[in-house]
């Protein structure tokens, strides 16, 4: 597994105040998000094909955002799913997620999630970031998830805090696991090939449609391990910081850094087992790839 560069070694009392404005920041758009979701909302634009919705309160959810990190860390950039990038001159930037999981959102199925982290290294530079701190709010449940480096990974419920912890089991086959399909259609038929045959060798597949809460539900126990192709930098990062505080891991293939080809969440030999099988499963679909790639 990569180490993380120097400079996320930040002082205590710095990443404290990080993580507190990645949870105020987080509940003030998971409230807004639910407060103001009109009865009859429906899809304003698709992204990259026409199952990839953005709807009027995604970037409104970015805007509320944008404004309160400009308020409380004016000096960090800012990226966001919906195009937000301000650059800064301290060295952090947060990355957003203003609504994971707008699918669910844009059918009132309650669970959706906004994700806000603070990272060190440029988050426009795939491989030189690094998550410091960051919230997971999923304001239909009320259930803010929050980890900060060295500070342990928590999860708060009605005003209860709880620690978390990654589950044990050490078996592929006694794993619940989680995943996600991309949007386009060719990746789709790709991944319905893998998880097709990821099926049979676990408990269970989830597909719950929200990346953020997939880590952090590993991070919970409630998902053994988790493995999805296409995710981006705001999808992650602050569910990364909550699963490795809980002592689980994420990485990408080989003990490289998670990537867009290929993503994996758990912990020890269950984990080795999943990136086992899935990676052979490319290489036969796919024997003259440079890497084993999901995409
Ligand atoms: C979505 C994820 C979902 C994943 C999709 C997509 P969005 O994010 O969280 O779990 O499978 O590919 O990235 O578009 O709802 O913010």
């Amino acid at each position: 597994m990569e180490t993380p560069p120097d400079d996320a070694a930040l002082p205590g009392p710095l990443l404290d105040e990080l993580l507190g404005v990645a949870m105020d920041v987080a509940r003030a758009c998971g409230r807004l998000i639910t407060d103001e979701r009109p009865r009859d909302l429906v899809a304003d634009h698709f992204k990259t094909s026409s199952t990839d919705v953005v709807t009027i309160m995604d970037p409104r959810s970015e805007a509320l955002a944008r404004a309160e990190l400009a308020r409380r860390r004016p000096e960090d950039g800012v990226v966001g799913e919906e195009g937000t990038d301000v650059p800064g001159t301290s060295g952090i930037w947060w990355l957003v997620d203003p609504i994971d999981g707008t699918a669910n959102y844009l059918y009132d199925m309650g669970f959706y999630a906004v994700s806000v982290a603070a990272v060190v290294g440029d988050p426009h530079t795939a491989r030189a970031w690094y998550p410091v701190a960051g919230a997971v709010f999923n304001p239909v449940a009320d259930e803010l998830y929050l980890a900060r480096r060295g500070g342990g990974s928590f999860v708060e419920t009605g005003g209860v805090r709880t620690p978390l912890a990654v589950g044990t089991r050490t078996e592929l086959a006694r794993c619940l696991t989680g995943t996600g399909f991309g949007y386009a259609p060719p990746s789709r038929a790709k991944q319905g090939r893998v998880v097709a045959q990821v099926l049979p060798r676990v408990r269970d597949i989830r597909r719950m449609g929200v990346a953020a809460l997939d880590l952090c539900h590993v991070a919970r126990g409630r998902l053994d391990c988790y493995y999805e192709a296409g995710v981006n930098a705001w999808d992650i990062a602050a569910g990364w910081v909550i699963l490795e505080e809980a002592g689980g891991v994420l990485r990408g293939t080989g003990g490289q850094r998670p990537s867009r080809l290929l993503t994996f969440a758990g912990q020890g030999p269950a984990l080795d087992e999943l990136e086992e099988l899935v990676v052979g499963l490319l290489r036969e679909i796919d024997p003259d790839a440079p890497e084993p790639d999901l995409s």
